[in-house]
């Protein structure tokens, strides 16, 4: 409850703060993008993980605001990253169901890109995989909206779902993002890719473009680009970091 009534204030204090995971395009090891993961700098508590205060902000509404907060820092600073030469740069933010529920999603990324000057097509939205398979309806014309606006909609914890994959077909989704859970099984003697490989032909099939998550190890690069996957993130490349760590990290588009 203390926490509650602190994230409450959180924002008007200023103590929320986004880090960045890069995301490299396999074959070259560039970075093309990043996540924007955020975080809470608690005066108390010190550094509040998401999985901490997310589901406060959810069950207390307070996620609206603080993903309005979240959408408009993140291409801000995108749109720096472009501007400084990184000229294909793309930005994802996480959008939680709580969010796709809101009829103010819509209205706060479009106003997010105009005041960052930011091109649509440079924003990726991940919503998980569970956020499909619930309240279909309301979710499926909210997609329809922000696909309107010109967004990349990616699908979060890709393969995590289980019960019915037939949203993929139904939603107007442009990308993947696979779960760490599968890439874990590529690379390494006691592991069997045979999940792993499914899940990417999935992704083939329908001819969506993949992001691995959770990359930690080299040969787990090798395996992703034999299965036809191109992007990835994960420690392996580069931990979540301030956007300051992450602008020294960028090179130039060729
Ligand atoms: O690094 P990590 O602990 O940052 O993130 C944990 C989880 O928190 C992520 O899987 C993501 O789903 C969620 N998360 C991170 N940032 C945001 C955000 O800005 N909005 C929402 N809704 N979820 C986020
Ligand atoms: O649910 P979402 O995909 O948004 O989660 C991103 C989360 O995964 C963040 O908490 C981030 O810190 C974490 N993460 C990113 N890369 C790796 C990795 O290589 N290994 C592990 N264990 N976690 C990772
Ligand atoms: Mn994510
Ligand atoms: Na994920």
């Amino acid at each position: 409850v203390a926490l509650e009534s602190d994230l409450r204030e959180a924002l008007a204090r200023d103590e929320l703060l986004l880090h960045y995971q890069p995301i490299v395009e396999l074959a070259t090891g560039r970075i093309v993008g990043a996540e924007a993961l955020v975080r809470w700098r608690h005066p108390v508590r010190g550094l509040i993980p998401p999985m901490e205060f997310i589901p406060i902000a959810e069950s207390t509404g307070l996620i609206v605001p603080i993903g309005r907060w979240v959408l408009r820092e993140a291409c801000a600073q995108a749109a720096r990253w472009r501007a400084a030469g990184t000229t294909d740069f793309r930005i994802a933010v996480n959008v939680s169901a709580w969010q796709v529920q809101s009829s103010e999603l819509v209205a706060d990324v479009r106003e997010a890109l105009a005041h960052a000057g930011l091109p649509a097509s440079a924003l990726s939205l991940e919503i998980t995989e569970s956020t499909m398979l619930t309240d279909t309806e309301v979710t499926l014309g909210r997609l329809h909206e922000l696909k309107a606006l010109g967004v990349t909609l990616g699908v979060d914890d890709f393969g995590t779902g289980y019960s019915s994959l037939s949203y993929l077909q139904r939603f107007p989704i442009d990308q993947l993002k696979i779960d760490k859970s599968f890439v874990d099984g590529l690379g390494g003697a006691a592991h069997d890719p045979a999940l792993t490989r499914a899940i990417v032909a999935i992704g083939g099939a329908l001819r969506l473009p993949m992001v691995a998550e959770g990359v930690e190890r080299p040969e787990q690069v090798e395996g992703l680009l034999a299965l036809g996957c191109e992007l990835a993130q994960g420690f392996h490349f580069a931990r979540p970091m301030p956007a300051s760590e992450l602008s020294a990290r960028l090179a130039p588009t060729p």
